[in-house]
């Protein structure tokens, strides 16, 4: 995305970044598109620019109220398995959903924008809860800020996951590529990148370091040193996960883009032209999971979109046991690929500091109750006994 910045552009964003007072923030920020040449290079650094000045601006705003003593933000505190938000235009059955497998009861009207904040419910799988999220409804210019769209993308930035749904009897291609554009503009992606870079500025002295977890492909690691340089970096961890490239480093200095794993719902399968719409959704999204459902037959709904989520978000659930005694009856929740320390970490940091070993048994114990380390990878529904 960046591209031949002058150098005084640079330094100009290295001042931004070290500002603490959003109002400083902003001014610098002014300053720094004023020195940025517009070119189709840098139409979307310039405009994800304006964006954030516009949401600085808002903080401004909300803190003033805020100390006035009105509230008004979209927040929601996360609870169950994982907080999934339920994104899409308006009137494609999203309270309707939320009514039929949650125990939340919005109100479902055949006009455009009846859900106006946003509403959470439980959607029970199996021994598990997820939290649905139902954002009021994206327009398009959502990512500059119009009809609350700041709110809801950020909604969306702080999620574990997305569903993104559609009218299946009203164009649907078109309703996705509202809403996929809009997350692309405010850099959620919903596809897994090939890379990941993270640049963590630290405040000592002590250089610029790597953690590899994948490598560099257009460039060596004294390029990026000397990148960091020209934006007066000399002092941070740089993270590179995947395939990463140069532009990725520079792109991440002006914040990273984050993946949110997403699942695509096509309501409405009760109308006419819903297949033909199905078929054509399916054409476009490629890779996406596509459910077609119906809000007016919903039987078997719970189960289907709890299972597709499980699946999407890589969970797993491990049940810890004391000595003699029976498996806890609630799971813990964890990710794909989590380790006996990262059960450990989640209980208490004291049990990992004390930790002994753990007993294992379920899916992966060689055989029952083996006494495993605390590199130990976990697997869906694993019971853990662990001694301090
Ligand atoms: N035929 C049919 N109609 C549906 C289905 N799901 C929802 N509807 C209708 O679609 C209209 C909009 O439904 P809502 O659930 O309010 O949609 P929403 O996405 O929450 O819309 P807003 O909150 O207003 O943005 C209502 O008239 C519903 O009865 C479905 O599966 N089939
Ligand atoms: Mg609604």
């Amino acid at each position: 995305m960046v591209t031949n910045l002058p150098m005084r552009a640079k330094l100009k964003w290295a001042e931004v970044v070290a500002a603490r007072d959003p109002r400083e923030k902003i001014r610098l920020m002014q300053e720094f598109l004023a020195l940025c040449p517009k070119h189709k290079g840098t139409e979307k650094l310039r405009a994800q620019v304006k964006r954030r000045i516009s949401q600085l601006r808002e903080e401004v705003e909300r803190a003033k109220k805020r100390r006035r003593g009105s509230r008004r933000g979209f927040f929601l505190e996360k609870s169950g398995a994982a907080q999934v938000i339920l994104l899409g235009p308006t009137n494609v059955g999203r309270s309707s959903l939320l009514r039929v497998v949650t125990n939340a009861k919005p109100t479902v009207g055949e006009h455009p924008h009846t859900t106006r904040r946003p509403i959470p419910g439980m959607l029970p799988y199996q021994d598990i809860q997820f939290q649905l999220v139902e954002a009021p409804a994206l327009v398009p210019g959502a990512a500059e800020g119009k009809g609350d769209g700041y709110q809801v993308l950020t909604l969306a930035r702080n999620a574990d996951g997305l569903i993104i749904m559609v009218d299946l009897s009203r164009d649907p291609v078109e309703q996705y590529r509202l809403v996929s554009s809009e997350l692309e503009k405010a850099r959620i992606l919903i596809r897994r990148p090939r890379g990941e870079v993270e640049v963590l500025r630290r405040r000592t002295g002590s250089g610029i370091q790597f953690i590899w977890e994948g490598t560099l492909r257009d460039c060596t690691a004294r390029q990026v040193v000397d990148l960091l340089r020209e934006y007066r970096i000399t002092s941070a961890l740089v993270r590179v996960r995947g395939e990463v490239t140069l532009e990725m480093v520079e792109d991440a200095l002006y914040g990273s883009p984050l993946y949110r794993p997403t699942l695509v719902l096509g309501n409405k399968m009760d109308l006419p032209g819903a297949e033909e719409g199905l078929r054509r959704l399916r054409e476009t999204v490629q890779d996406l999971e596509v459910i077609p459902i119906s809000c007016k037959e919903p039987k078997g709904l719970e189960g289907l979109l709890g299972e597709a989520l499980f699946r999407l978000l890589g969970i797993i659930r491990v049940y810890t046991k004391e000595v003699g005694e029976a498996p806890s009856k609630v799971p813990l929740v964890l990710r794909e690929g989590a380790t006996v320390e990262d059960l450990a970490k989640m209980i208490h940091s004291d049990f990992l500091k004390n930790f002994k070993y753990a007993r294992l048994w379920g899916p992966s114990a060689k055989f029952p109750g083996e006494r495993v380390g605390l590199n130990r990878p976990l697997k869906d529904g694993d019971i853990v006994e662990l001694h301090a």
